[in-house]
């Protein structure tokens, strides 16, 4: 299974490690198109290499690809938002995790939108656990 992972970059990189976190055990269920989302180091600034067009255009060509879109939209990116309503106009499953009373609250174009799945937690063991219950049992190796 392709997974698209998306999280904020120039939106604010405070939620890096959770990222990082989650795309590891998102790599348990199938390929994680979008690993470097985690990267700690990657700042939300001066990324010029890629230059801005090759990274739409790759993501959009990743997006395409994916089985599933998962989103943790608790920061707010304008690049996720984007990604999410190509998400949903390819008819890709997507499921948004949002962690609440962090920061701002979620936009209704996100939180109002029925066809994406929007989920709620507040602990890293519970948005893995919600990620286990959106993906199924696609996990590799069984259990
Ligand atoms: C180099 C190494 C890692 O990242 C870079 C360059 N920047 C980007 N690379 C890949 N995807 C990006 C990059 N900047 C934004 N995106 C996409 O938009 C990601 O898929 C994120 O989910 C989303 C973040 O958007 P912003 O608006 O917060 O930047």
């Amino acid at each position: 299974m392709k997974i698209y992972f998306a999280g904020s970059i120039r939106g604010g990189r405070e939620d890096a490690a959770l990222y990082e976190e989650l795309i590891g055990y998102l790599g348990t269920f199938g390929h994680v198109l979008t690993e470097h989302i985690g990267n700690r180091i990657l700042s939300g600034h001066g990324e010029t290499v890629p230059d801005d067009r090759s990274i739409y255009e790759r993501d959009l060509h990743w997006l395409e690809a994916a089985d599933a879109v998962i989103a943790e939209v608790s920061t707010p990116s304008l690049g996720v938002g984007y990604e999410i309503a190509c998400a949903v106009h390819l008819k890709k499953r997507v499921l948004c995790l949002y962690s609440p009373g962090k920061r701002k609250r979620l936009s209704a174009m996100i939180a109002g939108c029925g066809e994406v799945t929007n989920a709620e937690y507040r602990s890293l063991q519970e948005a893995k656990t919600l990620l286990a219950s959106f993906l199924g049992d696609k996990k590799q190796g069984g259990t």
